[in-house]
């Protein structure tokens, strides 16, 4: 009777655990850190690879795990002298779950390679947008960003960028390996010691934009936050022009 006890609560604890888990990322869905909400061209872009991927993926997951449940209970044995079935082998079948998902991975493959240089560098050099592109250091130590803007000063923290301009992203580090990541502005890229790492970042709309450093780099990383705002040219260049340093 005892041990049943101990048993239910167990069950209902580890039911609120499991509930807990499953609920704890839904704010995320709803903050600007979540990436599926967009925010501008790279990210559009990135959602649109994640939504194909999801939707090959989820083909994969009904038709598989359908196909499964299917032959589970359609060649089922019916009953104990019944001998199901049995087959040995199917050349056709197997050359097409071959020459499919070769054909599916091959296809996100393309999909990828055609829109990495994009989302490392931005737009196609000599292209009108291209020309308008400002570039940004990054600069990432414990436990601090700091944003080198194009006249030679630099803010801590927080980077000012002009709305619907794309903006090239060059990271490095100070010590340890960082990483810089503003969710609904573009790609994650690490901030290494001794090398240089490209991103692009674009905000499609003015705004405050948060990320944070994705690296485990210390006892300071919680605070290793980064915040965007994506103002009017005007106001980008009477910013960057007023920093004193
Ligand atoms: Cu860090």
């Amino acid at each position: 009777m005892r041990r049943s006890h101990t048993g239910g609560r167990l069950a209902v604890a580890l039911g609120v655990a499991f509930a807990g888990a499953l609920l704890a990322p839904l704010p995320v869905f709803a903050s600007n850190t979540n990436f599926l909400n967009g925010g501008g061209p790279p990210v559009d872009r990135i959602d649109l690879i994640w939504n194909v991927f999801l939707i090959c993926a989820s083909v994969v997951l009904v038709g598989v795990g359908g196909a499964i449940v299917y032959a589970a209970f359609r060649f089922r044995r019916r009953s104990p002298d019944e001998m199901p079935k049995q087959v040995h082998g199917n050349s056709r079948l197997e050359l097409a779950w071959t020459l499919g998902p070769f054909v599916v991975l091959a296809a996100l493959f393309v999909l990828n390679l055609v829109n990495v240089g994009y989302l490392r560098h931005g737009p196609t050099p000599g292209t009108p947008a291209a020309r308008q592109e400002i570039h940004i250091k990054v600069v990432g130590r414990q436990f601090y960003w700091t944003f080198y803007y194009p006249n030679g000063k630099y803010s801590l923290r927080t980077l000012e960028i002009p709305v619907n301009v794309p903006i090239e992203i060059s990271t490095e580090s100070l010590d340890v390996i960082h990483g810089f990541w503003v969710p609904n502005l573009g790609a994650k890229i690490d901030a290494l010691p001794g090398i240089v790492n490209h991103a692009f970042i674009e905000a499609g709309s003015m705004g405050t934009y948060n990320g944070q450093c994705y690296e485990f780099c210390g006892v300071g990383h919680d605070q290793m936050l980064i915040t965007v705002k994506a103002v009017s040219m005007a106001q980008y260049l009477s910013y960057v022009q007023h920093l004193t340093t």
